[in-house]
């Protein structure tokens, strides 16, 4: 028996990037997925959660994913799909469509369900993988569990283990290969940097130890986290990462879908580098001149799927034609501004001291006060300008007055 499966994960269809729609970039990855689909052979293809970006997405989203399921088993009639629910998807939405998807060889998992005595319905999430009708492997499809979806344990992680565990032990024939799904954060795995939607819901924990997985499974297919990556050095327990980067905190992450070859008792694992179609820049400038200047070295050119940049200057005082200024000099730039953050230069934050007010000092304080306060913190010390100073206690009188 061999089987080839294709791992990939958290498309969060339906993103947008700083207010850009994406769609073009996420269908740019289903076409090349359904390439890669073709090309490989592959019998089966694991999507582990994070299919949708909202637990409501737009129609326009649903329809991108339900052409491409159509599309992709019409060109590869052996195709066995299974997708499990990850903590950004509505899991009864994501499981509707199931009388439906199950004509096609595909399962949705999204839901742990329970029987009338409150026992977890274990065997749901115990899916056969066939080939010519036949069962060759297990795959325990476990979406993202929510609180009190797991067996009783002291706590959220232990919880999870504890699920994997009570499904190994229910597989009817444990001769067969068994791969794993889940959507959850292991321990000893990498998070990018400031990444929001990767942070678990349930906070303040520890992941969940991949040797619940190292345990007679021949491969384990994770989704969460948005960089491909093996967990603690496990070949065969992977998270496949996001096709598209979701965020400028994940700018160095390179977008990959994982080949795995079952072949018996063997497994051979494989890194496929994906091509989005939109790239991150950055800019970095220590004034507003340098980022000028770094903006007139970029290419030239009109282009829909051009890279999204940001930018980052520091600067020594207010500057509000900045935004205007940097608009009009990206005229004609293959780039699309994302993101625009003036920071103040980075010692003048940490060099003022901050002393902590008493009440009654609180009780004093005035709104320019507190205003010229700030702008001292904000720009290295400086007094704030008359002129700004005139202004703000206009519109502090007249606050006042109201
Ligand atoms: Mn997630």
């Amino acid at each position: 028996m061999e089987m080839r499966i294709i791992h990939t994960a958290d498309w969060h269809l339906g993103q947008t990037f700083h207010d850009f729609d994406r769609k073009r970039e996420h269908l740019h990855f289903l076409g090349e997925l359904k390439r890669r689909i073709g090309t490989y052979a592959a019998d089966v293809l694991l999507i582990a959660g994070d299919v949708f970006d909202s637990p409501n997405p737009p129609a326009d989203a649903q329809e991108m994913l339900y052409r491409f399921l159509h599309e992709a088993i019409a060109e590869n009639p052996q195709l066995q799909v299974i997708i499990i629910a990850g903590n950004h998807d509505s899991a009864g939405r994501l499981e509707a469509p199931n009388p439906l998807l199950k004509l096609l060889n595909i399962t949705v998992r999204g839901v742990v369900r329970r029987d009338v005595n409150g026992e977890i319905d274990y065997s749901r999430l115990i899916v056969p993988l066939t080939q010519g009708g036949q069962t060759v492997a297990w795959c325990l499809a476990v979406p993202y569990l929510r609180y009190g979806d797991y067996p009783p344990a002291e706590n959220y992680t232990k919880g999870v283990e504890q699920m994997f565990l009570n499904l190994y032990e229910r597989i009817p024939d444990k001769r067969l290969p068994v791969v794993a799904m889940g959507h959850l954060q292991a321990s000893g795995s990498e998070l990018s940097a400031n990444d929001k939607s990767e942070r678990v819901v349930v906070g303040g924990l520890e992941g969940v130890s991949p040797e619940v997985f190292s345990r007679g499974f021949a491969y384990t297919a994770l989704g969460h986290l948005h960089r491909t990556q093996k967990v603690s050095g496990h070949e065969n327990i992977r998270y496949a990462g996001s096709p598209l980067p979701m965020s400028f905190a994940e700018t160095g992450n390179r977008q990959n879908i994982i080949l795995v070859e079952i072949d018996g008792k063997q497994t051979h694992i494989e890194t496929a580098a994906l091509s989005p179609l939109t790239g991150l820049r950055t800019i970095r400038a220590s004034s507003v001149q340098d980022a000028l200047q770094q903006i007139a070295g970029l290419p030239e050119g009109d282009n829909a799927d051009a890279d999204y940049l940001e930018i980052r200057v520091r600067i020594g005082e207010p500057e509000p034609s900045l935004p205007h200024r940097i608009e009009e000099a990206l005229k004609g730039k293959a780039v699309r501004l994302a993101r625009l953050a003036a920071l103040p230069h980075e010692n003048t934050t940490s060099a003022i001291k901050q002393t902590v007010a008493s009440f009654e000092e609180l009780q004093r304080i005035t709104p320019m006060h507190m205003a010229t306060e700030a702008f001292k913190r904000q720009y290295g010390g400086d007094d704030m300008p008359q002129a700004i100073k005139t202004i703000l206690q206009q519109v502090i009188n007249e606050a006042e007055n109201l």
